[in-house]
């Protein structure tokens, strides 16, 4: 049996990615990734404070492989801040593909942060590009509002919640990510890695089911 985990005013749910592209017949459909829905609509409201997070990517964007010519989605290119893994054009800004999902009910999400607006730089995590060095201005934000605990889910496991819960730990939060509320791409390993990296940095994979919240007669009320 696993303890119950309470949150509290110093708690944010971060919720990753739940954009058409990302689910199935989207152009980079993570498997299954349309099943964390619902358990993400049902988990919001055990927070006080949520923020949603929205892949935005320019036309041409340097991530994707149609950029270069002769190559292919999910081979890998060096560019200037290292190895970059090339992905089919997925959520391009403004179109229905980079939209939430329709069904994604979080009213109560405080802030939208989108990232990889940079045509030449690609952004997994919400807090720092992939150059590990424009920052988002996300660890800001949280610190200005006092939260020291960041909850994760979303998608994919293995690339976007993975570098944001990277970072949120480096920046020494405490990091929980709960898994089932997540689904990988799982390219070369990368959802073993992920859990590998995870145990390492003391960031806890929790399931749904043990997030309590001591208010949630509040909620019910309307006000
Ligand atoms: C993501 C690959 C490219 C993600 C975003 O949300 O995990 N993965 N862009
Ligand atoms: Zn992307």
């Amino acid at each position: 049996m696993t303890d119950n985990l309470t949150t509290g005013e110093h708690d944010l749910f971060l919720v990753v990615d739940i954009q058409n592209d990302f689910c199935p017949g989207g152009s980079l459909a993570v498997p299954r990734g349309d099943e964390v829905v619902p358990l993400i609509n049902a988990l919001a409201p055990k927070f006080d404070h949520v923020v949603l997070t929205q892949d935005w990517h320019p036309r041409g964007h340097l991530s994707f492989a149609s950029s270069h010519p002769g190559k292919q989605p999910f081979q890998t290119i060096e560019v200037a801040y290292g190895t970059q893994v090339l992905w089919p054009d997925h959520c391009v800004q403004e179109t229905v593909g980079a939209a939430f999902r329709g069904d994604l009910h979080v009213p109560h999400a405080e802030l939208v942060l989108r990232k990889g607006y940079h045509r030449e730089i690609d952004s997994y995590s919400a807090f720092y590009e992939n150059d590990r060095k424009t920052a988002t201005g996300l660890t800001g934000y949280l610190r200005e509002r006092g939260f020291t605990r960041i909850f994760l889910a979303g998608l994919a496991f293995d690339f976007c919640v993975r570098y944001s819960g990277e970072d949120a730990r480096r920046q020494d939060f405490e990091v929980v990510v709960i898994e089932d509320a997540c689904r990988s791409i799982d390219v070369d390993g990368s959802a073993a890695s992920t859990r590998d990296s995870f145990r390492s940095l003391g960031i806890r994979c929790v399931s749904a089911g043990i997030i309590k919240n001591n208010k949630l007669v509040r909620r019910k009320t309307g006000l």
